[in-house]
């Protein structure tokens, strides 16, 4: 009965450009993502912080006035993918969230995002946290 009540086609009205380009970026997953290269430096980015285990940058299309990203050095596709290895490495991430969120002077708030996969609208298939500061943020996302 659950698949009656779901429907066939109960989310497809919901495509907005970002929602498409999120889902033909999941064929990718498990590919070398541009991130990659930020990491190799082999493309620029603004790089906010870095250490043994993950690197910070601002995001190229920022959402909010304060937008960065915090990645592992590990090539980890996404969220869904974390073995029990990877718990500490978890950890450190959002704790390095937390503190380039001090540095970069938030103490109002701010916003800590994980996209995964197509329904979250991930469109590049490593790791990464967003933090999103500087403006009220609302509630429900998108
Ligand atoms: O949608 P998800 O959660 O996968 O977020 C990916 C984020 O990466 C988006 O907010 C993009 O704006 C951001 N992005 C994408 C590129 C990029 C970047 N941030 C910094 N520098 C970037 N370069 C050089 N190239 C990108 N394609």
């Amino acid at each position: 009965s659950g698949h009656l009540i779901r429907g066939v086609h109960s989310t497809e009205h919901v495509c907005t450009d970002e929602v498409s380009k999120a889902k033909a970026a999941s064929k990718s997953a498990g590919q070398p993502t541009i991130f990659s290269k930020i990491l190799d430096k082999s493309i620029p980015a603004d790089i906010i912080y870095e250490d043994s285990q993950c690197i910070a940058f601002r995001d190229v299309t920022p959402q909010a006035p304060v937008h960065f990203l915090v990645i592992p050095r590990k090539p980890i596709p996404g969220i869904s993918d974390v073995t029990q290895e990877d718990e500490e490495l978890l950890g450190h991430l959002l704790f390095v969230a937390s503190q380039v969120a001090k540095d970069e002077k938030l103490e109002k708030g701010y916003r800590v995002v994980i996209n995964n996969g197509p329904d979250g609208s991930q469109s590049v298939y490593h790791l990464h946290v967003h933090v999103m500061g500087g403006r009220q943020m609302t509630w429900p996302p998108g």
